[in-house]
């Protein structure tokens, strides 16, 4: 009785710590539960804001449009270096033409009509002619100005800003997008922040009325690294949510299982003793399972795994040292589901329990094939007037 009170002690006390360590739990559920949230949230809001990055340039992703970018500004370039070139040698030609003009019209004030050179009369014929024609060609400054502003070279603030297009992503080149992005491509640059954040908005409005698709996360673009940091950061939030959360029902359903009167199987839990019979070691864990092992060697058999508590009226004999379960209502131990046994039955395993001062396995029979039975001592189940004489049935009611 003495060590019965003992593990009625020890439980009660295993007892205080599993109903703290729920209260523990509950408390990292509640934490866990916000941290999820927030990892939610800012996971939310990252997509939010590359959303809108991806107006400006995409995630780093070249396509098609940006190729086409790249191909259109190396032949933008070849054409106006070329026109720099004509131009130049248009301005050369023209002086070298006004010098001839120069040359001929002095020829023609200057030439001696009486000296009879037949060669000099023609050209200034054809000088008359020639200048009788409309020869003039009319440069007008403007189209000039316009050339000059033409010839120089693509950059932020003039042309096309080729770098917008080119690290441009396809999802934002397409059908009626092209248009939202072209608009802000042409627009001066002091306008174009302005006008891609209102784009940007706008865009928003489109994929959330379901009018435009939502193409910044299609499986083939590349996710930025900052929705990867928050989505992994959002994953495993849930994981330990859920583990938490898996903890916490498992730490509870054991406080609701019955461990016996007292809760005094508690304390037992997890022990093992053994017993050597015939070709076999037995083995017993307290709620856990029971077990053959081969002294010869070899695998485990396991014979089953805990149930339940029950009883059962027994009626046998105590030896001289007070081994034994006697006469009256015993506390039995069900194991049941173990191994499959060849041509019969999973194996299982009755326990059941006599008084005495330690966990000791007195007795293991096999009453049919794979169908074990183990007579069990233990202080869990003595009683106050165990050592004076072993009980009949109702005998206890009418103490
Ligand atoms: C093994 C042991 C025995 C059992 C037989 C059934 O030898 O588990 O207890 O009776 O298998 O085949």
């Amino acid at each position: 009785m003495k060590r019965k009170k003992e593990l009625i002690a020890e439980a009660a006390n295993l007892r205080h710590l599993a109903e703290s360590r729920i209260e523990e739990l509950e408390n990292q559920l509640k934490s866990a539960g916000e941290r999820m949230k927030e990892t939610e949230r800012v996971l939310e809001e990252t997509e939010e804001s590359e959303k809108s990055k991806v107006v400006r340039g995409g995630a780093g992703k070249v396509g098609r449009a940006g190729v086409l970018a790249g191909l259109a500004k190396a032949r933008v370039e070849e054409l106006r270096t070329n026109l720099v070139e004509v131009r130049k040698q248009r301005d050369a030609l023209s002086n070298q033409l006004k010098e001839l003009e120069t040359t001929l019209a002095a020829l023609k004030e200057a030439y001696n009509p009486n000296f009879n050179d037949e060669g000099v009369k023609q050209a200034v014929r054809a000088w008359e002619d020639y200048a009788a024609r409309d020869n003039e060609v009319v440069w007008e400054a403007a189209k000039d100005r316009d050339l000059d502003e033409i010839s120089k070279p693509d950059d932020e603030s003039s042309g096309i800003n080729w770098v917008e297009w080119e690290s441009g992503d396809d999802s934002t080149a397409g059908g009626a997008e092209s248009i939202l992005y072209s608009l802000s491509a042409y627009a001066p640059p002091f306008l174009r922040v302005w006008l891609d954040s209102r784009i940007t908005s706008f865009r928003a409005l489109l994929i959330e009325s379901g009018i435009l698709a939502d193409n910044s996360d299609s499986s083939s673009s590349v996710e930025s690294p900052a929705i990867t940091t928050a989505r992994s950061q959002r994953d495993s939030a849930k994981t330990s949510l859920t583990n938490t959360q898996n903890n916490l029902n498992n730490a509870k359903s054991d406080l609701e299982k019955d461990y016996g009167a007292d809760d005094i199987f508690r304390a037992l839990k997890d022990k093992c003793i053994s017993k050597d019979s015939g070709e076999y070691t037995y083995e017993l864990c307290f709620l856990g399972s029971t077990k053959q092992k081969p002294k010869k060697g070899g695998g485990d058999t396991t014979m089953g795994n805990f149930v339940s508590i029950t009883s059962e009226h027994v009626d046998s004999d105590v030896d001289a040292e007070g081994k034994g379960l006697g006469v009256g209502e015993r506390v039995v131990l069900k194991y049941e589901n173990g191994q499959h046994c060849w041509n019969g039955p999973a194996r299982s395993t009755v326990v059941v329990l006599g008084c005495s001062a330690q966990e000791e396995i007195w007795r293991i029979s096999e009453s049919e094939k794979c169908v074990y039975r183990m007579e069990v001592g233990t202080a869990a189940v003595c009683e106050p007037d165990d050592g004076k004489a072993a009980k009949r049935k109702g005998e206890k009611d009418e103490l």
